[in-house]
């Protein structure tokens, strides 16, 4: 049997203002065609399937973009196997599931050999068994997803911890349990093939500069040293870090394209892992997923450092810029300097701008103050930002209501 294992798709994403909607789908549309090029036969997404940023309009785009991509592998007889991570919305994931179930009302008993040709979620811990199309042996697959309360807390849900420690404490626990408990079910075989897709941050593993969105006080953090030794496979969900932990066959395959500048480096791919009747066949396979570039630019001295930029970053059309700029009034164009930056970084993500001689002067604008620009200006980066994925109409109507707000504001004052 062939999996694919991916994760962290973070559908309908943005980054500052630019919306990767389409980026993502490439990738997507980038690991279906791999799913037919490698005859996979499972293809396990370990949880953050969409974004927290998606409206609801968004989300459905995006189920509908998976029916198109993954038509022919799912008619061919491809399954699909997915876990919430703790970017999904909730109350979406459990729509999806109920829905499925009500088209499939007799599938779900634990342990149960599934059909094959659709996709799975778990918005819950899940334990289901897929037979090998050619051979007919059965994988087993335990499906974890983040644990929150409200997934792993059954009925404790309305508990109050006495600090984030205690909660995480009890999470951890509760995770254990409940693979624990999957793995005592009457139909679990300690000796059949068995893969685990877990949407978690494993001790040991190497986060990078940082977790996605998410402080490190909140994340919960498993052991989990016995997986390598339980698991044929372990796929791995939330770091987007590519890498294996504590063995070759426990990996996190990383996000599918870069997310934010501190995946800058990363090498975006997908695993290949073939499981038969004894086992991991041989060691897993990264298939790579070119991925955006994206990177910081920082302009000390707009009348040199411009026509230097334009030389050397002739082709950053699609690149994801960070742009720090100083200027010196009364030398530069602040607004001429910001047009030509947009000329050559139009998908420039986020910007910041400070005037020199305020710096020199000692304002009272403090060093890390992320920005001394003025109220219109932070009112109108801050929509723009807001608005990315609304229509062009409607925004621009929007942004031209509080225009005339501000207008009128400056009016009444003078
Ligand atoms: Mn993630």
């Amino acid at each position: 049997m062939r999996i694919l294992h991916t994760a962290d798709w973070h559908l309908g994403d943005r980054l500052g203002r630019i919306d990767r909607t389409d980026d993502l789908r490439t990738a997507v549309e980038r690991i279906a065609a791999y799913c037919q090029e490698h005859a996979v036969d499972v293809l396990v997404v370990a949880g953050d399937l969409f974004s927290e940023l998606s409206r609801p309009d968004g989300l459905r785009d995006s189920i509908r973009h998976w029916r198109e991509v993954f038509h022919n592998f799912l008619a061919g007889g491809g399954t699909i196997l997915t876990l919430t991570g703790n970017h999904d919305n909730e109350n979406f994931c459990q729509t999806l599931v109920s829905a499925m179930t009500l088209a499939s009302p007799t599938i779900g008993q634990p342990g149960e050999v599934v059909p094959p040709g659709r996709l799975y979620l778990a918005t819950q811990p899940m334990f289901l068994r897929l037979e090998d199309r050619r051979r007919g042996f059965p994988v087993q697959f335990v499906l974890m997803p983040y644990p929150t309360p409200h997934r792993f807390l059954k009925g404790d849900s309305k508990f109050r911890y006495a600090s984030p420690e205690e909660k995480n404490r009890v999470l951890v626990q509760a995770w254990a349990e409940e693979l624990r408990a999957i793995r005592q079910h009457p139909r679990y075989d300690a000796q059949a093939p068995a893969v685990l897709a877990a949407h978690i941050h494993l001790h040991g593993c190497n986060i990078g500069p940082g977790l996605f969105r998410m402080a490190p006080e909140d994340d919960v953090v498993i052991e989990g040293s016995e997986l390598a030794e339980q698991y044929d496979y372990v796929a791995l969900g939330h770091i987007h870090k590519p890498q294996w932990v504590q063995a070759a066959h426990v990996r996190y395959s990383g996000s599918i394209e870069t997310m934010d500048l501190g995946e800058q480096n990363d090498h975006k791919g997908v695993v290949l892992v073939e499981v038969g009747r004894q086992g991991r066949n041989k060691e897993p396979e990264v298939l790579p997923l070119p991925s955006t570039a994206i990177y910081e630019v920082v302009v000390l001295e707009p009348s040199e450092d411009l026509p230097r930029l334009k030389r050397e970053y002739p082709h950053a059309k699609n690149d994801l810029v960070k742009l720090q700029i100083r200027y010196t009034a009364g030398k530069d164009q602040l607004e001429e300097v910001l047009r030509e930056l947009e000329r050559i970084f139009p998908r420039w993500y986020a910007r910041d701008w400070k005037e020199t001689g305020a710096l020199m002067a000692g304002s009272l604008v403090s060093e890390s103050s992320p920005t001394n620009r003025g109220f219109r200006e932070t009112v109108r980066d801050y929509l723009q930002q807001e608005l990315v994925q609304h229509e062009a109409e409607e925004r621009d109507a929007i942004l031209q209501i509080v225009e005339q707000l501000m207008e009128d504001e400056d009016t009444s004052r003078s």
